[in-house]
């Protein structure tokens, strides 16, 4: 007998609807659920493969504690008092920074990594905090925590109602999309072009996205906040900038306009490779649609002005009077956003409120730079004592961060590390003690993080599909034992952390004017709160002092965690909406064009103007069936295109006289590889490129499929020093390498 259960795909950030077919316990197949309010049936090869990654052999099933120098297989009990006895000692011995988190992306597609690291970061109170957010789109949280005074302020593409649209380094026809969360982002590109809309694409390679364009600009890599920064100035010397509404809620207008006024199109030509001319078009067409918007990713992020680029993003969709206005760029409202506050002056934002120990790395948004990880382990300073224990859960940083062999040296020597991740891999190989979450079938979802990022206002909850297999742990529990295992209390009753922070959460609710619940009784609004589990309970809790929600009462119509159960499909709350001033809590109240920091950072900037790569230099990028370093061990998403193979230009395969398919030596400043040639014209001459998330072939790991084609580590061509010093977000495109044509082996 099979039957079907509804579940949200964890795999991207497009948060798919699935409709899953289930026989007994076992999921045997996974499609678009068409009555999904948000993504209308969408899926792709990677949520078809739902099935397949829940039942994937290698998954761990039991917790593994680390007797004399092996993995051995423990009960729950064993691992967590194992988890107490290891963290708390190095905190009391060595001080609480001793002991450092890091967190992987996986973190943002559950539940419990919604809801509990911030809670353990809490309880370690350590601030030796590292994300995957520093190999990723720092630059934007640092640019938008600038500009309007809130780091997770992010407006996004209004793709459904643009009509122009500029997208920067983001190929998302293969990664179907990064900070614009849109089931059919595909589909979306090209309603925008049948509805008469404009797509222009820059990126240096010719992508399946940059295909669907009506231009494709093949820049140099690293030049995005040049060419930026000579549209805005295009804008202001040919009178182009329109504000419209926004005027009365911007500042720095003058000076953002002399900051720029040397980056003009024919000044950054050069660096960038575009012509002038096409730059001065571009912000002509842009001053010229009816709508307009300016989205950039990764490729705009991971460089060496990732923050100038995205700061650049949202100046230019503001001169142009798109930010904030229906088919621009917009804030989404989720339905687990706080409670709105009334608009006004805030505290801002500050970077640099502490560093790292041995580069002095500024922190952002209360994290290190990924890439110092590995130093802030294996190297002693005056400043303070080395990282001794790691708590690591969902990330995989010997492969996603910086310098692996350096980062696995490392993770050897400490004192005390605890995984929290499905798989042995390159990472959790190295802990002491691993615990594993159930499959995702086995898990609810919701998205906190996404629902932020949303091109439509929508909110969904899927349970778990099917019960927890016996022996196994949701990861909420596992999240909030470790809290208590921090804590040194590992046997408490894991409700209690749940408890904690609902109590919390009302004693603060209760003293804000502006929330529905001012002035009640904390007590008496927890005890209302519906739920099966304590994370329901603070799920229902986040609906109700959201923006849409019954304020307990206060709204009968709100959305309470009853009512988004009965509608299994989700339920729509509407297209984004303009929403300035409330989103700004800058201390002036308004968008400040030209924050110090930024402006202190210009003349790095303008340095590059004069810069121009010596030889060859290296991009990223992604295939629509993998998914960062882990989506590599099922046979189903595995072949065919899907390899860790160099992109080169024919010219430059004819210059090192390789032919496809022959090994190519690549050397960067932290190490070497070798990898099969791929020749093909989709990419820039002297560009070339390699896919991140491979080099599976260290000894120790169990992923048995992954091991077999393992590919190379990409990020071993880096030592970790390459960073964009307002966000320490790392530097993993534009990067210099050397090329070798690698001895072709005799064919036997
Ligand atoms: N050169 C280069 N490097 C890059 C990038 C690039 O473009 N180029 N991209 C960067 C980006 S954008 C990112 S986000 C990072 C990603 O890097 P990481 O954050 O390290 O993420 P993954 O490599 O995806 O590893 C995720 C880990 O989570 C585990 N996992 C999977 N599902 C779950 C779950 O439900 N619960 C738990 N607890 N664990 C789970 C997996 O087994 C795996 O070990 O890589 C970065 N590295
Ligand atoms: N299938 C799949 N989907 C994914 C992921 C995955 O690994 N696989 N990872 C997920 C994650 S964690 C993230 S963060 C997102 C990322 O989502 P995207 O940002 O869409 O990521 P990419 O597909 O790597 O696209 C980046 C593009 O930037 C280009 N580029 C490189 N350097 C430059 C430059 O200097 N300037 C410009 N203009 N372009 C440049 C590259 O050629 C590449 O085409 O994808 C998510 N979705
Ligand atoms: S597009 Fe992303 S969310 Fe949708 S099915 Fe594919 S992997 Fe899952
Ligand atoms: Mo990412």
């Amino acid at each position: 007998m099979s039957r079907t259960a509804l579940r949200i795909c964890p795999l991207c950030e497009a948060t798919c609807g699935l409709t899953l077919t289930i026989e007994g316990t076992r999921v045997t197949g996974a499609r678009g659920d068409r009555e999904d309010v948000f993504s209308k049936g969408f899926i792709c090869p990677k949520g078809a493969a739902f099935g397949a990654l829940d039942a994937d052999p290698d998954r761990l099933r039991t917790p593994l504690v680390r007797v004399d120098g092996e993995l051995r297989e423990a009960t729950w009990e064993e691992a967590f008092a194992a988890v107490a006895a290891g963290l708390r000692p190095v905190a009391e011995r060595y001080g609480r920074d001793a002991v450092g988190v890091v967190l992987g992306n996986p973190n943002v597609h559950t539940v419990a990594g919604g809801l509990y690291p911030s809670v353990l970061i809490g309880a370690l109170r350590t601030r030796s905090v590292f994300t995957a957010s520093t190999v990723d789109q720092m630059p934007k949280h640092v640019s938008s925590g600038l500009l309007f005074g809130d780091p997770n302020a992010i407006p996004v593409p209004d793709l459904d109602h643009t009509d122009h649209l500029l997208l920067i380094g983001a190929n998302p026809l293969e990664s179907n999309g990064s900070l614009c969360t849109a089931p059919d982002f595909p589909g979306k590109l090209k309603a925008l072009r049948a509805r008469g809309g404009r797509l222009t694409v820059i990126d240096p390679r010719r992508t399946r996205t940059a295909r669907l364009a009506d231009r494709h600009i093949a820049v140099r890599p690293g030049t995005d906040a040049l060419l930026l920064a000579a549209l805005a100035t295009t804008l202001f010397e040919e009178g182009l900038t329109d504000l419209g509404d926004l005027a009365a809620h911007v500042e720095g207008l003058p000076e953002l306009r002399a900051a720029l006024s040397d980056f003009t199109p024919e000044a950054v030509a050069p660096a960038c490779d575009v012509d002038a001319a096409l730059l001065r078009t571009l912000a002509r067409e842009l001053a010229a649609a009816p709508t307009a918007a300016i989205y950039a990713r990764i490729g705009s992020c991971t460089v060496p002005h990732g923050t100038l680029a995205s700061w650049l993003v949202d100046v230019l969709n503001t001169l142009t009077g798109n930010l904030d206005r229906p088919g621009g760029a917009l804030f989404p409202q989720a339905a687990t956003d706080r409670t709105p506050r009334p608009a006004g002056p805030g505290r801002g934002f500050i970077l640099g409120r502490w560093h790292s120990r041995v580069r002095e790395l500024p922190e952002a948004k209360g994290e290190l730079p990924l890439s110092a990880l590995a130093e802030e382990i294996d190297t002693a300073t005056e400043q303070g004592e080395p990282l001794r224990a790691l708590v690591v859960i969902a990330a995989n940083p010997v492969l996603s961060a910086p310098d692996g062999d350096r980062l696995d040296k490392a993770l050897e020597s400490l004192d005390f590390m605890v995984a929290v991740d499905p798989y042995l891999n390159e990472t959790s190989r190295h802990a002491d003690v691993v615990l594993p979450p159930p499959p995702p079938a086995q898990s609810p979802h919701h998205d906190f993080a996404f629902n932020t990022l949303a091109v439509r206002n929508q909110v969904r909850y899927s349970r778990p599909a099917v019960p927890l297999e016996p022996g196994r742990m949701a990861e909420t529990e596992i999240h909030a034992r470790l809290v208590l295992a921090a804590m040194g209390m590992p046997e408490a009753d894991p409700g209690s952390v749940d408890a904690m922070v609902v109590e919390q959460t009302l004693a603060k609710a209760v003293k804000e004017p502006h929330s529905p619940v001012h002035g009640q009784d904390p007590q008496d609004l927890a005890a209302r709160l519906t739920g099966d589990d304590g994370p329901e309970r603070r799920l229902d809790l986040m609906l109700r002092l959201g923006p849409y929600g019954d304020g307990f009462g206060a709204d009968p119509d709100g959305l309470t965690l009853d009512r988004l159960l009965a509608h299994p499909h989700g339920i729509d709350l509407g297209p984004l909406r303009s929403r300035l001033p409330q989103p700004l809590k800058t201390v002036s109240g308004r968008i400040e064009l030209l924050p110090a920091p930024v402006a202190a950072d210009l003349p790095r900037l303008r340095q590059a103007l004069r810069e121009r790569p010596a030889g060859p230099v290296l991009v990223g990028r992604r295939h629509l069936r993998s998914n960062n370093s882990w989506l590599h061990n099922l046979p189903a998403l595995t072949g065919g295109t899907n390899r860790c193979t160099l992109h080169l230009h024919p010219e430059d395969a004819a210059r090192l006289g390789v032919r496809d398919g022959e090994p190519v030596r690549v050397k960067g400043a932290g190490g070497e590889v070798t990898a099969p040639a791929e020749i093909t014209d989709g990419i820039r001459p002297g560009v070339v490129s390699l896919p991140h998330g491979w080099g599976h072939d260290r000894p120790g790991t169990r992923q048995s499929h992954a091991a077999v084609q393992p590919g190379v580590n990409v990020n071993q061509l880096l030592d970790g020093t390459l960073l964009d010093p307002l966000s320490g977000n790392a530097v993993l495109n534009g990067i210099p390498v050397e090329l070798t044509r690698a001895r072709v082996p005799e064919p036997r």
